[in-house]
Order: C-alpha cells, then sequence, then structure tokens
C-alpha cells in the first residue's frame, strides 16, 4: 500500500515518521521554540536526520482554547520554513486549516495538506484535487476554541468512523485520488481522556476504512493525565507506547515531537505483527 503526495507516493510498508515543527509562540509543547525560521528549519533537518519521512509545519496551534491566527502571519510563520525545507528535498506537510496558507505552502513545495478540520473548506477540498497533493482529513468536533466544550458522542468510534468517510468520499467526489486520502481520528481535538483511549483502543475501525491512518497522540494531555507527566515534553516514553500500540492496530503513519523514539517503537510493533512462525 502507497500514499500517494503531490511529487509521488509514500510506501506504508513502514510506519511513516511525520515530525512535528511548530513555528508557534503557543504550542502545547514546543511553543516558542521554533518561531524565528533558521531555528525551525534546523529543528526538521534534525528530525529528518532521526528518520522523519515528511515533516508537519504548522503555523496557528490547535490545543484546545488556542486564538485564531491570521492569515498575513500564519503566512509569514511558514512560508519561508517551508521554502527552505523543500528547496532542499526534505518532504513538507503544511499544517493548517486555510486554503490561502495551503496553496501557497504548496507553491512554495510542500506535498501534504494536513487539515485539522477535516476539508471541510469547499477551497480546500478543490485545492487539494487540483493540485494532487497527499491529504490527511482529521476529525474535530468545533474547532480549537470550543472543542472540549463539545466533546460529547453517544459512540465515540462510530462517530469518527463515520464523520472520516464521509470526508473522503465527498474529498474523492470532488477529484481527490483516493490514494492520496490519508485519515486520522484527532486525538485529544473535542475528545475527554476516554474518548481517546477507546479512539485508541479500537483503532481497527478506522483502519477498516481502507485509507491509510495517521495517529497523532503525541504528548497530549490524556498522556499526561495518566501518568501524571505535566510537562507535555516529558511524555515522549507515554507517547513511545501509544505508538507501538496503534502501529499493532494498524496505523500506517505517527505525527511526533520525537521522532527518533517513535521510529524504534515502530519497528518493535511492526516486527512483533510481522514474527513469522
Ligand atoms: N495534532 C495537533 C496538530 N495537528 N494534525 C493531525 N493530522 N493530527 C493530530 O493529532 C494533530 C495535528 C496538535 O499538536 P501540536 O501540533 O503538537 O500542538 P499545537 O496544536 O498546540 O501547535
Amino acid at each position: 500500500m502507497n500514499w500517494r503526495i503531490r511529487t509521488g507516493s509514500l510506501s506504508l510498508d513502514e510506519t511513516v515518521l511525520m515530525g512535528i515543527v511548530n513555528v508557534t509562540p503557543d504550542s502545547f509543547s514546543d511553543g516558542g521554540s521554533f518561531l524565528d525560521p533558521d531555528q525551525a528549519v534546523a529543528h526538521a533537518r534534525r528530525l529528518v536526520d532521526e528518520g522523519a519521512h515528511l515533516v508537519d509545519v504548522g503555523g496557528e496551534s490547535t490545543r484546545p482554547g488556542a486564538e485564531p491566527v491570521p492569515e498575513a502571519e500564519e503566512l509569514r510563520r511558514v512560508i519561508p520554513v517551508v521554502r527552505e525545507l523543500a528547496a532542499s528535498g526534505v518532504r513538507v506537510s503544511i499544517d493548517t486549516r486555510k486554503p490561502k496558507v495551503a496553496e501557497a505552502a504548496l507553491e512554495a513545495g510542500a506535498v501534504v495538506i494536513n487539515d485539522v478540520s477535516g476539508l471541510t473548506d469547499p477551497a480546500m477540498r478543490r485545492l487539494a484535487a487540483e493540485s494532487g497533493a497527499g491529504v490527511v482529513v482529521m476529525h474535530m468536533k468545533g474547532d480549537p476554541r470550543t472543542m472540549q466544550s463539545q466533546a460529547v458522542y453517544t459512540d465515540v468510534v462510530a462517530e469518527v468512523a463515520d464523520f472520516l468517510r464521509r470526508r473522503a468520499e465527498e474529498a474523492v467526489a470532488e477529484g481527490v485520488h483516493p490514494e492520496a486520502v490519508c485519515v486520522d481520528p484527532g486525538i485529544g481535538f473535542g475528545k475527554t481522556t476516554e474518548h481517546n483511549l477507546l479512539l485508541l483502543r479500537d483503532l481497527p475501525a478506522i483502519v477498516a476504512l481502507g485509507y491509510p491512518v495517521l495517529v497523532g497522540t503525541s504528548r497530549k494531555s490524556f498522556l499526561g493525565a495518566i501518568t501524571g507527566r505535566e510537562n507535555p515534553a516529558d511524555r515522549d516514553l507515554a507517547t513511545a507506547v501509544t505508538v507501538a500500540l496503534a502501529v499493532e492496530r494498524g496505523a500506517h503513519a505517527v505525527r511526533v515531537h520525537d521522532v527518533a523514539a517513535a521510529r524504534e517503537a515502530a519497528a518493535v510493533a511492526a516486527a512483533i505483527v510481522r514474527a513469522a512462525p
């Protein structure tokens, strides 16, 4: 199985490692660390050296309660970083909800659109179809400002799977190549700890949709709630456990801050899954 991205495809035989680079002052874990474009580029290169297949560049925090960032400011933050990385051959995914930002990032060389609003904006679907970019369709309830007050589900796994199926089908109907679509249950986006755990436990229900599945648990607050680790940077061990379990349950890609740890966790989990008698 392959995931079609703009310039070719990524093999899913091995877990795809998406390294996180937030060019923001306020991301919950690395906010303020990589606001300077040179620092962001240097960090992205470190992640590639550690094994990242893709680097996810974002200029707007989507942590619960985060304030939206104006388009011009988001462009100012991310485009120089995308341009420099893409020019040196790094595969870049642009983490944005704004079609204009995605479009400029694609022009600067990005190959994947990572849209945490699930391609709800028709302009984003059009752009995805016309550009041939890979797309991540993620589940979120409401928007980052309000999502935690909307964390109400009758059956979270069925509802998230149904949302992803409908959004993916809509994108394909509007011209996005079916093999360009990757789906993501949106861990932490309008979900309680219990909802996140159920989505991870029952991940095979998302995998059964037939699209590549990306999982983003990295350093998120439910891991702090379980382990007592208050500082997000201290949650990489807990994150690695989720990576192993997600891979064991069929995830094809993971979005992480600590790429080196995730790489080992994914490799061990995949080896166990594939062990021959
Ligand atoms: N999580 C975050 C941001 N983008 N994209 C996808 N596809 N899946 C995710 O789970 C996901 C995502 C939030 O994490 P982070 O970027 O570390 O923090 P912030 O939103 O505060 O910048």
